[in-house]
């Protein structure tokens, strides 16, 4: 399952500072050919617990894309930045509430209310010109898009249509920006990290109004941790009272926005995390693996991961009775180590 994560937000909100850090900080692996972008493996203690026991030749994380909004100067959204990021899966809108050295002041909500307004201009640009344009659209189509140029015009972004899901598949092309799910981090200063943030209270309570989740990181704080060795940034972060790095908070917020899971493959030659939807049947996750998987789809042996740290064997666990046998209708949990059996 390809996931974006599209980092956005006004100029100088700390999005490159925090691209930076997430990447290094999770050993990304390959940078998108000249395009601001990253794989990053999503940091998972159970993988690694697995590859303990099995002691595999190879240990695979799954992974997720970063991509930073390439800067215009002062102004956020170029061309070239509104370009890239209506390839992104989820926007994580970057909020600045750090005193920056030659902008005036700390103003969130101001700063998200003009962010918004950017996004609502761009995509107000594509939806007139499409109805300008497409002189011989679909009649539903074109009442989809329709229904959108009145809350873009107005900038009333709450009234904006949630679409049922085959609508926004029919709409996905537009890569509208304000259909995405979005995300919100408030960029705080060091300070700020222990007690009261009360910039970040200002961010949530915005956020909230527009339904969207939020969390506080300092982009700052992040870029030190991310030259750290594993080690030394486990002290760091017990020293400065942090328990999820920004990498691990903003990956497990994109997962539960989106309403995915992670399942595991585990054997000798590889333990391996996957990616699935949150109420996916057994194939489907097996499709995640290989098509075929899903295609000649028999049956999946099953432990969750917690029963199986239980005896951390395999062997031991279908002498137990504690290895299932799932059929197609299994819905795939949290933590599932699943072995495919399959026939193609
Ligand atoms: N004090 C402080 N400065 C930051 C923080 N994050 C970013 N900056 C600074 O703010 C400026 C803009 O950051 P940058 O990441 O380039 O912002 P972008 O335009 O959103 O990509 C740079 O000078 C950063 O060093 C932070 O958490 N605290
Ligand atoms: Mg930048």
């Amino acid at each position: 399952m390809a996931l974006t994560i599209g980092l956005t937000g006004l100029a100088q909100s700390g999005k490159t500072t925090l691209f930076n850090s997430l990447t290094n900080m999770a050993n990304a692996s390959e940078t998108g050919k000249g395009r601001p972008m990253a794989h990053v493996q999503v940091p998972d203690a159970r993988l690694w617990a697995l590859s303990e026991i099995f002691k595999p030749k190879k240990t695979t994380p799954a992974t997720v894309d970063f991509l930073d909004m390439p800067s215009g100067g002062t102004s956020s959204l170029t061309p070239q930045a509104v370009a890239e990021i209506r390839t992104a899966t989820v926007l994580v809108e970057v909020v600045r509430c750090f005193e920056h050295p030659y902008l005036e002041g700390v103003s969130p909500v101001a700063d998200m209310e003009n962010f918004e307004t950017e996004l609502m201009l761009a995509d107000l640009k594509v939806v007139e010109g499409k109805l300008e344009r497409a002189k011989k659209m679909d009649a539903h189509e074109r009442s989809l898009i329709e229904s959108l140029a009145a809350p873009l015009s107005d900038g009333d972004y709450n009234a904006i249509p949630t679409f049922n899901e085959e609508d926004r598949k029919l709409l996905s092309g537009l890569g509208l920006l304000c259909l995405k799910p979005c995300l919100v981090v408030a960029n705080i200063p060091e300070h700020e990290l222990t007690g009261e943030s009360a910039s970040f209270h200002q961010v949530q309570e915005y956020a909230q109004s527009r339904n969207m989740p939020a969390i506080a990181v300092c982009a700052d704080i992040e870029a030190q941790l991310a030259e750290l060795s594993d080690e030394d940034r486990t002290v760091f972060m017990e020293d400065l009272n942090i328990e999820k790095s920004g990498l691990e908070q903003l990956i497990s917020m994109c997962y539960k926005r989106l309403g995915l899971q992670t399942f595991f493959t585990a054997g000798d030659d590889e333990c391996r995390a996957w990616t699935t939807a949150i109420g996916a049947k057994a194939p489907e996750a097996a499709g995640e693996i290989h098509s075929d998987l899903q295609r000649g789809f028999i049956r999946a042996e099953v432990i969750g991961y917690d029963t199986f740290m239980t005896c951390k064997s395999l062997n031991v666990a279908k002498d137990k009775g504690l290895l299932r046998v799932e059929g197609k209708e299994y819905v795939v949990q949290d933590g599932d180590i699943l072995n495919i059996r399959f026939n193609v």
